[in-house]
């Protein structure tokens, strides 16, 4: 598979995909998140890898699902295709995953962050959950995994009202590793993927596995639980003007239904 909307290199065990779609400030299409997807499952199988970065452009990481190819899909659609948008395919990549984000990092581009096993921020990294602003809510683990990452009064805050943190609150929260000046961003993130990939790399994925196990089994009951209650905002009215107002660029009229 040839890649449009990514790029992706390896050097010296370390893997970086580049989320570039700078057009729609990397929005997560369809036709991206299939390209993570199969870029994903070669990197993981790839014995040359032992680390990833995952990153997007200077001013934007992710500004999340794709709000004009979204808006038109119906209830029936998004069941059907157990769709979340976004690439949750990440969740389950089984070696490290350091995240280096500049810019706004919104809705399934947070998510994406969230998946993310370390977190490298650029001073201008901008993080948030927007859905509720478009009628819709996380799909792919906001609801659970940033109460998770940040507590759950931190991630009401954000969930419930749409704003953004930037990289300093995100650090302050537990959401960010580290922040560090955007000039030396994919510098810093490369040298701790160098650090990590150093080690072996069967004991890394045991190692991040269990990690991840202190909060697996209610997780991934979470996740469905969400998956079904997202999908269920295909149903409401409210969904569809939320990103048709987005798209016509004014303000939506919910009609709480
Ligand atoms: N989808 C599609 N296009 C987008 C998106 C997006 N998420 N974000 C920006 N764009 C487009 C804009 O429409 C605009 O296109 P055009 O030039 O054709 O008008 C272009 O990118 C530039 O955007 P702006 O002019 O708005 O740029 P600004 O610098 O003024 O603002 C923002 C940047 C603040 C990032 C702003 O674009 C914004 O608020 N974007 C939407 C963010 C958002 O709401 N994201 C969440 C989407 S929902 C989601 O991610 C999870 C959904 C859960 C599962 C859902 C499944 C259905």
């Amino acid at each position: 598979m040839s890649y449009e909307l990514i790029d992706v290199s390896i050097e010296a065990k370390v893997a970086i995909l580049r989320i570039d779609r700078p057009r729609a400030l990397n929005a997560l299409c369809d036709q991206l998140v299939d390209e993570m997807t199969d870029a994903l499952d070669g990197l993981e199988s790839n014995p040359d890898v032992s680390a990833l970065i995952l990153t997007g452009g200077d001013e934007v990481f992710a500004a999340g699902a794709d709000l004009k190819e979204m808006t038109g899909k119906t209830f029936v659609e998004v069941v059907a295709q157990n769709f979340s948008g976004c690439c949750h395919r990440l969740a389950k990549f089984e070696l490290p995953v350091i995240a280096a984000v500049a810019g706004y990092a919104l809705g399934g581009g947070c998510e994406l962050v969230e998946m993310c096993d370390i977190v490298i921020a650029a001073e201008s990294a901008k993080f948030g959950h927007p859905e509720i602003s478009v009628g819709t809510m996380p799909g792919a683990g906001g609801t659970q995994r940033l109460p998770l990452a940040i507590g759950k009064h931190k991630a009401m805050d954000l969930l419930l009202s749409g704003r953004m943190m930037d990289a300093k609150e995100a650090e302050l929260a537990g959401l960010v590793s580290r922040i560090v000046p955007r000039e030396e961003l994919l510098e810093t993130a490369r040298s701790v993927a160098q650090t990590v990939a150093s080690y072996s790399r069967p004991v890394l994925k045991l190692l991040k596995q269990s990690i991840l196990q202190a909060h697996a089994i209610p997780l991934s009951e979470g996740l469905a639980f969400e998956r079904k209650l997202f999908q269920m905002t295909f149903g409401f009215d409210d969904r569809k003007e939320g990103m048709e107002a987005f798209i016509e660029k004014r303000k939506p009229r919910f009609l709480n239904r």
